[in-house]
Order: C-alpha cells, then sequence, then structure tokens
C-alpha cells in the first residue's frame, strides 16, 4: 500500500529515491506528456467553457487523478516511492530543507531566475526544459519573490471550516470550499502557492517544476481532511449541469473515470498523519 509522506520527514534514502524515479521519467520522455497534458487543460479551461481540471468543481477529482498516474509511473521505475506531500503551512521559508540541494534545489538566481543547485539545476543536465511557454529552457524559481507570504494554518483551517463543495456559477467565481482552496477567491490557498515558488510554478506548465507534485499531493490531502471534517457534504454537482464534471460523468482525458471513483482516496494511498 502507498503512504504518502510529509517531505519533511523523508530519508536520505527516501529523497534519493524519489529524484531519481523522477530523473528516470524524465529521461524516457514520460515525464514531459504529463506537463503537455496539464498545460493543455490550463488552456481550455475556461470559466464559461467545458471546464475539467481547473476553475471548476472537478480541479480536486481531476488532479488527484492526474497525481495518481504520475505515482504510477514513479512506481514503475522504483516500486518503493510514493509521493511526498509538502505542508506549506509549516514549512513557510526558502530555507525548508525542502529546497536543499539533496532534494529540489533552492530558488534560482537574480539575473533570470535560473535554479542552480541540486538534480534539477540546467547545470546538472539532467532537466531540460522541453514542454513551455517561453524560449527558456532551464527550471526557473523565484521564491516568496512575489511578495506574499504561503498560507498560515489559520487560513488554511478558515477553508477547510467551508462546508459546502462548490456552487453556482462553478467557476473562479464560486463561493465554497473548492473554490477556496483552489485560490480564485477569499485567502487563497492553491494559486498563491503557485505564485509563491514562481517560475514555470506560476505557469500553465507548472509540472515542469517537480515541487508541483509535492503541492499538488498536500491540496489532495486538504480535500480528505475536508471530507472528514464534513461527512454530510457531498461532491457536486450531483447531476446536469452544463460545462462541468457532475459527480457521475466521465472526466477527461481519461474515459473510465468519475469524481465518484475518487472520492475516497484510500482505495489508492493512505497519508502517514490525519
Ligand atoms: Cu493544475
Ligand atoms: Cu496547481
Amino acid at each position: 500500500m502507498t503512504v504518502r509522506k510529509n517531505q519533511a520527514s523523508l530519508s536520505a534514502d527516501e529523497k534519493r529515491r524519489f529524484v531519481a524515479a523522477v530523473l528516470e521519467l524524465k529521461r524516457t520522455g514520460r515525464y514531459d506528456a504529463f506537463v503537455t497534458t496539464h498545460n493543455a487543460f490550463i488552456m481550455s479551461d475556461t470559466d464559461n467553457g467545458a471546464r475539467t481540471g481547473h476553475r471548476s468543481p472537478s480541479f480536486l477529482p481531476w488532479h488527484r487523478r492526474y497525481l495518481l498516474e504520475f505515482e504510477r509511473a514513479l512506481q514503475s521505475v522504483d516500486a518503493s516511492v510514493a509521493l511526498p506531500y509538502w505542508d506549506w503551512s509549516t514549512d513557510r521559508s526558502p530555507r525548508a530543507s525542502l529546497w536543499a540541494p539533496d532534494f529540489l534545489g533552492g530558488t534560482g538566481r537574480s539575473r533570470d531566475g535560473q535554479v542552480t543547485d541540486g538534480p534539477f539545476a540546467a547545470s546538472a543536465g539532467n532537466w531540460p526544459v522541453t514542454v513551455r511557454v517561453d524560449g527558456r529552457t532551464f527550471l526557473r524559481r523565484s521564491l516568496g519573490g512575489s511578495g506574499r507570504e504561503l498560507p498560515t494554518r489559520a487560513e488554511v483551517d478558515s477553508v477547510l471550516a467551508m462546508a459546502t463543495y462548490d456552487m453556482p456559477p462553478w467557476n473562479s467565481a464560486s463561493d465554497g470550499f473548492r473554490n477556496h482552496l483552489e485560490g480564485w477567491r477569499g485567502v487563497n490557498l492553491h494559486n498563491r502557492v503557485h505564485v509563491w515558488v514562481g517560475g514555470q510554478m506560476a505557469t500553465g506548465v507548472s509540472p515542469n517544476d517537480p515541487v508541483f507534485w509535492l503541492h499538488h499531493a498536500y491540496v489532495d490531502k486538504l480535500w480528505a481532511r475536508w471530507q472528514r471534517l464534513h461527512p454530510g457534504s457531498a461532491y457536486l454537482p450531483a447531476a446536469g449541469t452544463p460545462d462541468v464534471v457532475d459527480l457521475g460523468e466521465t472526466m477527461r482525458p481519461w474515459n473510465d473515470s468519475r469524481p465518484a471513483d475518487l472520492l475516497d482516496h484510500r482505495a489508492h494511498y493512505t497519508f502517514d498523519t490525519d
């Protein structure tokens, strides 16, 4: 059984194995296929059209399935690997061990944002950014450079307290848990973390930065915590809503996956702590 652990508690060997599996997927081209898929959904997910991955109720189940696909790919390289999660409400500093050279490497240099240490630095030679939105072929970051702080525990709790999953107009203007977690309204949790990291993370090709997976693994964990806090609250909408994925509708690009199939993460993995 896959157990997803807090990245701050990984052993040196667990970090090494995670990084090695990521680099192997990159070497074979499988990694870049994930980046391409994500950017295609970012481009097509709009507030007034068909929307699946973002700005819509299926933001959470879509990314849950997307992470599962990536985790299975990692496990095809090394069966011992699981996705770690980054609790950004606790590990809030660019000096956190997450950003050390033995794991993800640190922030980018001031001149051009280029990450210069760790396994994903351009100088290490194993991380050419090929699926990109501009000409720059190196991983970029500007940790905290946006001038905003990462979300606090109190801000996380304020969003977890919202009892309704989602509501009309089922997009970036909605009230409710999903949209406050996604970050288009209110204190802004998920979107703000993308902006805090900066570089590719602030774009549609955000999975070019491996921290994408650790960020979304934590967003996914917050969904599971919300479900436990609100046992009477269901995924919405239930049925009959144009342009968005209802509870029982299949989700692109997978034709075998409905939100209803993804509500219980325990069928696939558990977390080290609740
Ligand atoms: Cu996304
Ligand atoms: Cu995201």
